[in-house]
C-alpha cells in the first residue's frame, strides 16, 4: 500500500489533518487501532476556542457545530463563597463554543467516510520505519494481516500512548514533564446544567468544575487523588461532594442520572522537537496539558493546521523550509498553552497537607484576577485562544 501522507490515529489531530489535506488534493491514509464506535464514544474535551470553530467551519465540517454548539461569552471563578464572572467576550472580543470532542470526532469521521477516502479502523500500527529517509514506512495489522504503508511523510497523531514518538531514536528527543498529585473524577449526567456558563470552583475540599455538553447533559468534575478508584465514588457521594464544593447562597446544583463516570490523571508533557526526518508528531503524541485550561483538543487541531499548511507548501513548491520549521512553529503555541494550563491548575487545585502559604497565594491570585481588568484580560485571552504566537 502506498500514499502521500500516512496518518496514525483518528483522533482530532489525525482527522483534522486528513480533512485539510483532502481539501488541497493531497492523498492520505488514516490508520486507527480502535473501532469507529469506540472513537466516537470516548468522552474527553468540551470547549472549542473560536479559532478551532472557524477552522472546522472553513474545512466544511462545521454544520452541526453551528447548529448545536453552545456559544459562551464568559466563565466563572468561584472562591470564598462568591462566584465571579470573567467576561471573555467583553475582554477579548472572542468567545468559546461548548461542543463535545465526541461530536467533533463524529463530524470528521463522517466527512472522511463520505469522501470515500481511506480511514481504516482496527488497524493497529506496530512500528514506523525509515522515518529519516524519503520513503518512511508504517507497519500495521488489519484483519489479522500484517501490512505496510509506504509514504512520503508520516503524521504521528496517535496520542500520548501511541507508537510514533517511540519510533524516534534515543538521544533525538528531549522531554519536559510535570506530574500532579491529583486527577479529576468526571461525570456525564442527564440533567439540565445548573449554571449558564462554566464554573471553576476553588474550595478547601478540592477543585470542582461545572461544565456541560448540551441543554440536557451536564459534565461535572471534582479533584481527586491521582490514583483514585471511581468505584469508591457512588453517584450520591459525587453529588454531595460537588454540592459542597460549589455551594452558593440561594443556588443549588441539580442532580440527575449519571451516564458515565471516570478518573483522568493530570500531567504536563512536551517532547522536542516534534519531528524527525519525515515523521511529524501532532497533538497528544507530542504534548499533554492538564485539562484545567481546556487546551488539549484545541492544541491538537492547531498542530494539524500548521502541519497541513506546510505539507501543502512542500508538495506545491518542493521547498522544505516550512516543514523544517514545523516543530518550532507549533512549540511557541504549545508552551504558551502549557504555561496557561499549569497556571490555571496551580491556582485552582488544593494540595493535601499543602503549605498554608501556598493557599494564601492562590486566594490572592484569584482575588487579583477577578478584580483587575488587565489580569482578567490575560486569563481571558489565553482561555479563548491567542490569535498570534
Ligand atoms: P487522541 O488521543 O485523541 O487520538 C489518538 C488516536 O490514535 C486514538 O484514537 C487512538 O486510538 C489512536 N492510536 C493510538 N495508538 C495507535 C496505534 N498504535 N495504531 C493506530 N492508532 C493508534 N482536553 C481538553 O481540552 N479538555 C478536556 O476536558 C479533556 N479531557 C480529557 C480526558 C481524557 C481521559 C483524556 C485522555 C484527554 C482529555 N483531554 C481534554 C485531552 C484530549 O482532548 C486530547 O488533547 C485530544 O484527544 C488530543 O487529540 P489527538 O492528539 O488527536 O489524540
Ligand atoms: C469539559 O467540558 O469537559 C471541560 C471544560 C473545561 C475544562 C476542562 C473540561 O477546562
Amino acid at each position: 500500500m502506498r500514499t502521500q501522507v500516512g496518518i496514525v490515529g483518528a483522533g482530532p489531530s489525525g482527522l483534522t489533518l486528513a480533512r485539510l489535506l483532502e481539501l488541497e488534493g493531497i492523498e492520505s491514509v488514516v490508520l486507527e487501532n480502535r473501532t469507529r464506535d469506540y472513537c466516537e464514544k470516548r468522552i474527553r474535551a468540551g470547549v472549542l476556542e473560536q479559532g478551532t470553530v472557524e477552522l472546522l467551519r472553513e474545512a466544511g465540517v462545521g454544520g452541526r457545530l453551528e447548529r448545536e454548539g453552545i456559544v459562551h461569552g464568559g466563565i466563572y471563578l468561584q472562591f470564598e463563597g462568591e462566584r465571579h464572572h470573567v467576561p471573555l467576550r467583553e475582554l477579548t472580543g472572542r468567545s468559546i463554543v461548548i461542543y463535545g470532542q465526541t461530536e467533533v470526532v463524529k463530524d470528521l469521521i463522517a466527512a472522511r467516510l463520505d469522501s470515500g477516502l481511506p480511514l481504516l479502523f482496527e488497524a493497529d500500527v506496530t512500528t514506523v520505519h525509515d522515518a529519516d529517509t524519503e520513503r518512511p514506512r508504517v507497519r500495521f495489522t488489519h484483519g489479522g494481516v500484517e501490512q505496510e504503508l509506504e509514504c512520503d511523510v508520516v503524521a504521528g497523531c496517535d496520542g500520548f500512548h501511541g507508537v510514533c514518538r517511540s519510533a524516534i531514536p534515543d538521544g533525538v528527543l528531549r522531554t519536559f514533564e510535570r506530574d500532579y498529585p491529583f486527577g479529576w473524577l468526571g461525570i456525564l449526567a442527564e440533567v439540565e446544567p445548573s449554571m449558564d456558563e462554566l464554573v471553576y470552583a476553588y474550595n478547601d475540599r478540592g477543585f470542582a468544575l461545572l461544565s456541560l455538553r448540551s441543554p440536557e447533559l451536564s459534565r461535572y468534575y471534582i479533584q481527586v487523588r491521582h490514583d483514585e478508584d471511581p468505584a469508591e465514588w457512588p453517584d450520591e457521594r459525587v453529588w454531595e461532594e460537588l454540592r459542597l464544593r460549589t455551594a452558593l447562597d440561594g443556588w443549588m446544583l441539580e442532580a440527575g442520572p449519571v451516564l458515565e463516570k471516570g478518573v483522568t490523571g493530570m500531567r504536563s508533557f512536551v517532547t522536542e522537537p516534534m519531528q524527525y526526518g519525515r515523521l511529524f508528531l501532532a497533538g497528544d503524541a507530542a504534548h499533554i496539558v492538564p485539562a484545567t485550561g481546556a487546551k488539549g483538543l484545541n492544541l491538537a487541531i492547531s498542530d494539524a493546521r500548521i502541519l497541513a499548511e506546510r505539507l501543502v507548501e512542500w508538495y506545491a513548491s518542493g521547498d522544505a523550509a516550512g516543514l523544517d520549521g514545523y516543530s518550532a512553529a507549533c512549540l511557541s503555541r504549545v508552551w504558551r498553552a502549557e504555561h496557561f494550563s499549569w497556571w490555571m491548575t496551580s491556582m485552582l487545585h488544593t494540595v493535601e497537607d499543602g503549605n498554608p502559604f501556598d493557599r494564601r497565594l492562590q486566594l490572592s491570585q484569584l482575588r487579583y484576577v477577578t478584580s483587575s481588568r488587565p489580569a482578567a484580560t490575560s486569563l481571558a485571552e489565553n482561555y479563548v485562544g491567542l490569535t498570534t504566537l
